[in-house]
This record gives structure tokens, sequence and C-alpha cells, in this order.
């Protein structure tokens, strides 16, 4: 027998169980990706419970990503228009040292920014963010999850005193209703959603509605769709409580009881009459009445969410308003109820936990908090009022930091925000301004790699071992199954190597990343995401689900039930209750007017995963999604005199790009979409940011990512892209 290893899939937040076999198989002739490299094999892990041996065409195709465009040795240049040459790690760590030496000296700690990612392992995270927070003393370390989950955050700290999705994938299993909302999750949480799939069509009493304005393969799949006018989900949820209220379908003892601020919600749902709803969500009033009634009716109401209601200027506003509803009719803290918010990426959770947005602290903790920052400066031997009482610059502050001249050096790691982030020609323009901008990513080249000074080539999924943490707060071990390619290191060893030549020998003296986490489990105790009674021994037996004290015992792995938030109805707020958190709804950030009259959204397709750095040479992906396509109704087609394959300029007031048109009536009218997967390595003109704005949700910060005004003309002449300059270009970037 060949020792497998077990794992987690490094895809998306469902977090499915892997298990990895080497290429070489008693008896069977070694697999090889198309460059000619030994694959490893990789298939569902059966023993992990999130996934139970499930996996989609990303967990299965993972191991061929391993070896193509690798970064390998560090590289360096003065200037932007220099090429990048190869250096030591001495000579590139010297270097990085000595920027931020005299950016602190010049300009204050405060001018040191790092960029990290849903992406990192907790280790990673942990010591990124004690390097910044409690050596450097500056706030500025932020995630790309400010791009993603912060919405859900703040959410969660609004409504229930604490981060943190109270719910467990068990529960997709135990629900009568599911509600999903701004979540294409067929497409972008398969396992998960394959798993409340399942559910429901075994149980005919058990509903699934979907309130999306695309009819996107999540949609097909329900008893309702709600083809919702985007940014009207608060609007919606309003509505929906406005009719429990009306009906008397409410939860009056556990509101008595568990909440507060009950008052002021019923005086904001009382301007939302269902005729108002309908028509300002610009759905029919029987399906708003019909969404009402299975909420009202079932037992347990599950509600599920990404980036549909988190991405928008009313981010926090959209997940309140959903908790909301759970308060009014008690669906919290039971088997198969509560608010779910499905995670992003594969560590965004771990994350959370360890301190990774500029306005957070490990344990679930606040930096404007002055009893969570003496602790932190306690624990990491550092003097009292070391770390800065106020939040620091949060991702896009850091774009706008650069246009100022405030940011003198800017750490960037593991994401790749020369795509992924909005108004793109603007943070492309700031980004080229940088004075100091290290970048520390897998692969090479990558669309941010052309803004880098250094480039720091860091080791991957199956060449480090350390932890992560899935949407159902299930943490497992990562185990490394192959050796580093190259002089790449694991992240969390370059913040170390860093602090520790910046003078912080003792806070990073660690050696292996199982001591990291030993600190970071520490620091956890007695908070909600205590995770003291993990660490990666314990892990090696299998995942565990948080929180999991060290004063419960520790059982046979598969033992312990499913874990639940709230399962006393007692909330982290000061008083335990739950908070009724009011919104009206105030629609899109940029709204359509005659110069440009469409609602642009942006978002995923199955088979590729964000900025293709990995999904892009895997060819079974890219015949899936051979190019990007701009989705638009019949109606506004024909109107527009625009065919399937014909070429449209899509622009905003930021940008321009065009894209062939698909036109189907999976799409409201009025509304387009594009995919977020093709920055300019993969195509030309097809950014989509290049359109977004950079307006955002002024709780959490989150940029309104999902929608944006635009105008839309057909071209006469088609352009066809040209793979051939983009594989050249490919090339040049490869040969430096
Ligand atoms: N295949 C694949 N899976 C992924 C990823 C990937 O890159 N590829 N990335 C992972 C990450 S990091 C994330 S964050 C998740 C994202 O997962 P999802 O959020 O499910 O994916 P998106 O396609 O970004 O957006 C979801 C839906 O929001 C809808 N929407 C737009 N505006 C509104 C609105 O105003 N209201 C409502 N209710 N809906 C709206 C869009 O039509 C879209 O169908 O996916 C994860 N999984
Ligand atoms: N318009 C629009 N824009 C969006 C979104 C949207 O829906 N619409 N979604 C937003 C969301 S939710 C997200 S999460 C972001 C995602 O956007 P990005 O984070 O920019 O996307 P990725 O392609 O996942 O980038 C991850 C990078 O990390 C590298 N990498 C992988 N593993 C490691 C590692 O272990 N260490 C290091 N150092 N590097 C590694 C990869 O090679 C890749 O370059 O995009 C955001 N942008
Ligand atoms: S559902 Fe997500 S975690 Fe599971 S295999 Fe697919 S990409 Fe990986
Ligand atoms: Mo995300």
């Amino acid at each position: 027998m060949v020792e497998s290893t077990r794992t987690l899939c490094p895809y998306c937040g469902v977090g499915c169980g892997l298990e990895v076999l080497p290429p070489a198989q008693p008896g069977k002739a070694i697999k090889r990706d198309a460059a000619g490299n030994p694959l490893w094999q990789v298939r569902g892990d059966r023993g992990h419970s999130s996934s139970q041996g499930q996996v989609c065409v990303k967990g299965a195709t993972v191991a061929e990503s391993l070896d193509r465009n690798r970064l390998k040795y560090p590289l360096m240049r003065d200037r932007l228009d220099q090429p990048l040459q190869p250096v030591t790690w001495d000579q590139a760590l010297d270097r990085i040292v000595e920027k931020i030496q005299t950016a602190q000296v010049q300009r204050g700690s405060d001018s040191i920014c790092l960029y990290g990612s849903g992406q990192f392992q907790t280790e990673d995270y942990y010591v990124a963010q004690k390097l910044m927070k409690g050596c450097l003393g500056t706030n500025n370390f932020d995630a790309n999850s400010r791009l993603c989950m912060s919405s859900a955050v703040a959410g969660y700290i609004q409504s229930f005193g604490s981060d943190g999705p109270p719910c467990c994938y068990d529960d997709l299993e135990l629900t009568d209703c599911a509600f999903i909302v701004g979540a294409n999750a067929a497409e972008c949480h398969p396992i998960a959603f394959n798993r409340l799939h399942k559910h429901h069509k075994r149980n005919r009493q058990v509903k699934m509605v979907v309130v999306d304005p695309r009819r996107t393969k999540t949609a097909e799949a329900a008893d309702l769709h709600l083809a919702i006018q985007p940014g009207t989900d608060v609007t919606l949820f309003n509505g929906i409580a406005h009719l429990l209220l009306r009906w008397g379908e409410i939860a009056s003892l556990f509101m008595d009881e568990c909440t507060t601020g009950f008052g002021d919600y019923t005086d904001v749902i009382s301007h939302y009459p269902p005729e108002r709803v309908a028509q300002e969500c610009g759905i029919p009033m029987t399906d708003l009445e019909q969404a009402a009634r299975y909420w009202a009716n079932a037992d347990n109401v599950l509600s599920l969410w990404s980036m549909g209601v988190n991405q928008s200027v009313q981010g926090t506003a959209k997940v309140c308003s959903i908790i909301n509803v759970h308060l009014i009719s008690g669906q919290v803290g039971r088997p198969g109820a509560g608010p779910f918010s499905l995670t992003g990426q594969p560590n965004a959770m771990g994350g959370r936990e360890a301190g990774g947005l500029c306005h957070l602290l490990p344990g679930y903790r606040s930096i404007q908090n002055p009893e969570h920052r003496a602790t932190l400066e306690q624990a990491w031997g550092l003097p009292p009022g070391r770390i800065a009482p106020e939040p620091g610059r949060d991702t896009w502050a850091m774009i706008t930091g650069l246009e100022t001249g405030e940011v003198q050096v800017l750490w960037i790691a593991a994401t790749n925000p020369a795509v992924s982030m909005p108004d793109l020609k603007r943070t492309q323009a700031a980004l080229r301004q940088s004075p100091f901008t290290i970048y520390q990513d897998a692969y090479y080249p990558t669309e941010t790699t052309a803004y880098a000074h250094v480039v720091l080539p860091a080791a991957q999924w199956g060449e480090k071992t350390g932890v992560m943490t899935n949407s159902e707060r299930m943490v497992t071990l990562c185990t490394a199954f192959r050796p580093v390619l190259g002089e790449a290191k694991a992240d969390w060893e370059i913040f170390a190597m860093v602090g520790r030549r910046l003078g912080f020998g003792d806070q990073f003296q660690f050696q292996t990343a199982a001591e990291v986490y030993g600190e970071f489990a520490a620091l956890t105790r007695d908070r909600l995401c205590d995770v003291t009674g993990l660490s990666h021994d314990r892990l090696q037996a299998g995942p565990v689900q948080w929180p999991c004290p060290d004063s419960e015992p520790v059982g046979e792995p598969g033992d312990r039930p499913a874990q639940r938030l709230y399962t006393t109805l007692q909330f982290p707020t000061p008083d335990g209750r739950a908070r009724f958190r009011p919104f009206h709804g105030q629609g899109l950030g940029e709204p359509v007017d005659q110069d440009y009259p469409f609602i642009l959204t942006v978002g995923r397709l199955y088979g590729h995963w964000h900025t293709q750095t990995r999904t892009g040479h895997i060819a079974k992906i890219q015949k899936l999604h051979p190019r990007p396509l701009l989705e638009i109704h019949p109606k506004d087609a024909k109107a527009l005199g625009i065919d399937n394959d014909t070429w449209v300029v899509v622009k905003s007031r930021r940008g321009v790009t065009r894209f062939q048109a698909l036109v189907t009536k999976a799409i409201s009218p009025g509304v387009v979409f594009i995919p977020m997967h093709w920055g300019a390595l993969w195509a030309d003109d097809a950014e989509a940011n290049v359109l977004t704005h950079s307006m955002a949700c002024p709780l959490s910060l989150e940029p309104e990512l999902k929608a944006c005004a635009v105008h839309l003309q057909p071209l006469a002449n088609p352009i066809p892209r040209d793979r051939a300059a983009i594989a050249s270009h490919h090339d040049t970037l490869l040969s430096v």
C-alpha cells in the first residue's frame, strides 16, 4: 500500500477533505501533466465529515496546477521599468529590511502595509499580523477577505456581538427551508450545495428559495427563484419580516427573552408593505408572499449567502436584514436553522480567527478594545501601548495611501490585486506609483508581478504544513506531501525571517508551523473561537470543529457531534441578547442612468478559480470555460442588435472592456453579467474590474464589486482575441 496524505482542498471555503497519493503507484504507469511533470493523485477523503469523500472539478484537478509556472527563486529590481533579476534570499531580505527601517524612521510605521489573503494558512496569518500589529506597531494589515467576507464579519458582530457562522453542514440536511441569497452555490460551493440539493430532492416538503438577479444553476434547483433587482436585498428581507409580523408568525417569547431592538425594527419594517417591496425588487407580489409563507411554515429555516450579499454598499445592512428575519421568527441556535454565510476562500475563516483584518486581533478580538490590546502585548512580550488603538488601513485605503504618498512600503502576499481590486485602472496606477512593493506568490508571472520591486517565492499547498478552517468552523491540518520547489518558503517563515532581522528575535523563535499554531491556539482561550484543545498533533487524527476548548475530553476522532453556536440562546453581547439591527434599503452605489443604462454584475464560473493562476493551466477547465462571455437578456440584446457571439463594448465611468455576447433568459432584463477570471495575462480587454467602482459599505468597508452602471455597444467589426499575442506576452514575462 502506498501511503496517502490527508489534507484539505486549497480552493473554496467548503473545505473538502482530500487524500493525496504520490505519482508512482505499484503496477500503474505514472500520469503526467501537459508539461511532463509527474502528477500526484487526488481523491475525496471519505473520512472528512464536511465533504464525505466528494470533490468538484477544481479539487479533482488541483494536482495539475502544482508544477506549472511556479516561482522558485527571489527576484529583484530597483525600478519597475527594469527586468527582474534573480537574487539570493539574503539580498532580498536585506533590501526589505532596509526599506522597512527607512520608512519607519522617515514616515513612521503607518507608512508600511501588508495585504494578505484567505489563501494563507492560519500560521501565515498569525505571524504576519504579529509582525505588523505587534512588532511594527501598525494595524496596516488587511486581507482580500475585505473584498469577500468582511460584511459577514461586520453583520455577525452587529447582530450577535461576535463574528462566527453559527451553523454546520449537517444543517443542510436538517432544514425544512433553505434561503440561498446572492450565492451561486451550485458553482461556487458545489459540495455543500450537493448536500442540500440531495436532501431537497429526497424530501418534497423541504423548500429551497434562491434570491439572485440571475437564473443560475442554483436557482434552477429551487422551488422559488426571486430574481430581484441587484441591490434590493434589504428591501426584500424587510418585506418578508413585514408579512411575518402581519400574519402573526413571530417568535414572541424568544424575542422577549433573547433579543433587543424589536421596537425600532417594527418601525422600520412597517414601511415595507408587499406592494412596495414587490415593485422595488422587481418581483411578482405572489412570489414575495410565497417566499414569506415558506419561511413562516418551516420549522427550521437556514439562510445561506455569499457575495451577492457581502459585496455591496449595503453589505452589512444586507447581512443584518437577513439575521433580523431569523430573530423575528426565532430561527437560530437549533439544528437545521440559522444564518450561515458561505465563506469564499479556503481559510478566510482561519484569518478571521487569527486577526487577519485591520480592525481585528487574534481570538476574535478587536483593535479598539484596550483589554484586548493589553492581552496581546503581554502575550507577545511587547511594551504596553505598542498596538495602535485604531484600525489600520483597509485594502482600498492602502491603494489611496499609495496615491497620496503616505504608503511607502506595500507587501502583497497570496493575492493578485492587479486583477481582483475594484476600479482597476486606478488601482494599477497607484501600484505603479508605489515606492517599494514586495510580492510574495507561488506562481510567476501573475498580473501583480509587473508592479513588484521584490518578488518572493512562496511554498504553497502540499509543500508546507498548516491549518485551515472551513465555512462550518471545521479545522483541518493540511500536511505537506511534497518538497518545496527551488528556494520557496512558507509565508509564515518569510514573515518570521523579516521579523528576526528587524530585531524581534524573541517574538519569532518558531522552528515549525506546529509551534506557531500552539502560540495562536493558546490566545483563543475562553473566546468564542476557542481552539485551545487543538494542535497539529491532535489534528493529525482528523479534522475538528471549533469551539474546542482544552477542558473538553479528547474522544475518538469521528465521535464528536457537530458543533453549533448559540444553542443556549445566549449571545456574546454585553446583555447576552441578540440585537435587531434595522436598515432601510438604499439600492446600489452607482444607479443606472441614461448614459449608463445597464447594471453590470461580476461573478464566478464553476471551473475557474479567481485570477486563474492555477486553473488557467488545467486543460479540462479551460475546455469548460474557454473564453469570457457577457450574459445579456434576449429583450435587451434585440433592442441593441446583439446576437450570440456579437462583440460588445462594455463601458463604465472608469473603463472599457469588450466581450462576446451570450444571449440568455437566465439573466434579468437590464442586468448583464461577466466573469471575474480573465486578467490581462489571459485575455485582452476582459478585466471586469476595470469597470467596477470602489464605493464600499460604510460599516464593513467591503467594496461593491457586484454592481456598477455600464453602457453597451455592439461592435460592427469583430476584434478576435489574439491568443498568440497573449501566449507570447506570457513567454516574455516567463523568460525574465
Ligand atoms: N468556481 C469557483 N468557486 C469559488 C470561487 C471561484 O473563484 N470559482 N471563489 C470562492 C470565493 S473566494 C468566493 S467569495 C465565493 C463566491 O461565491 P458566490 O457569491 O456564490 O459567487 P459569485 O458568482 O461571486 O456571486 C454570487 C451571485 O450573486 C448574484 N448577485 C449579484 N448582485 C446581487 C444582489 O444585489 N443581490 C443578490 N441576492 N444577488 C446578487 C450574482 O448574480 C451571482 O450569481 O466562491 C468561492 N468558490
Ligand atoms: N468584480 C469582482 N471582483 C472581485 C470579486 C467579485 O466577485 N467581483 N471577488 C472578490 C473576492 S470575494 C476575492 S476572494 C478576490 C480574489 O482575488 P485574488 O485573491 O486576487 O485571487 P487569486 O487568484 O485567488 O489570488 C491568489 C494568489 O495567491 C497565490 N497563492 C496560492 N497559494 C499561495 C500560498 O500559499 N502563498 C502565497 N504567497 N501565494 C499563494 C496564487 O498564485 C494567486 O496569485 O477577488 C475579489 N474581486
Ligand atoms: S467544493 Fe470547494 S473545497 Fe470542495 S473540491 Fe470543490 S473547490 Fe475544493
Ligand atoms: Mo472571496
